[in-house]
């Protein structure tokens, strides 16, 4: 079995529905507090919302990735190529295992050390842990992100329902 993190985001439709149905289908172990994030270098996108997610597979990385995508498409996410557009759900394999591949999957995932919508979530389930390839832990480097990054992500309270 392999030890998994996973980054979730939505920014279409009913977007905590989404999330919470990925964590579902991904028989996640962990799930971190849902973030309300600002569009990381997309231009007029809608707000997101983010979560990280720890699960175990049996899976090869490969298929890990299909099995990432077929989820993304059962969440009516079409294909694109291109610039990210607005997006249902969006799965990103942070690291598997200790794996450090350049071939897809790209793992860990070359941008999680700039993203606060990823460290911030992800230090909440796991702040211990050392991110391979980077040697830090996630705690350390959600630290090391300036104070405008940290300041686009605050935590989501969902409307109470009726
Ligand atoms: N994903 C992107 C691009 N920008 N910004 C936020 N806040 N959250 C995301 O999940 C995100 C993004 C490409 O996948
Ligand atoms: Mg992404
Ligand atoms: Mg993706």
């Amino acid at each position: 079995m392999t030890d998994v993190f996973v980054g979730l985001g939505s920014n279409l439709g009913d977007r905590e529905k989404y999330i919470l149905s990925a964590a579902e289908h991904l028989q996640v172990l962990v799930l971190s507090p849902v973030y309300e994030t600002e569009p990381w270098r997309v231009d007029s996108h809608p707000a997101y919302l983010n979560a990280v997610a720890f699960c175990r597979t049996d899976l090869s990385a490969e298929r890990f990735l299909n099995r990432v995508k077929e989820i993304e498409c059962r969440h009516g996410r079409p294909k694109t190529y291109g610039p990210p557009v607005p997006r249902t759900l969006d799965i990103d394999i942070l690291t598997f295992g200790d794996d450090v591949r350049n071939d897809t999957p790209v793992v860990p995932h070359p941008r999680l050390h700039l993203r606060a919508f990823v460290l911030r979530p992800w230090r909440d389930i796991a702040p211990e842990f050392v991110v391979p390839f980077f040697y830090k832990t996630v705690s350390k480097l959600y630290e090391e992100l300036d104070d405008d990054e940290k300041a686009t992500t605050r935590l989501f309270v969902p409307a109470k329902s009726q």
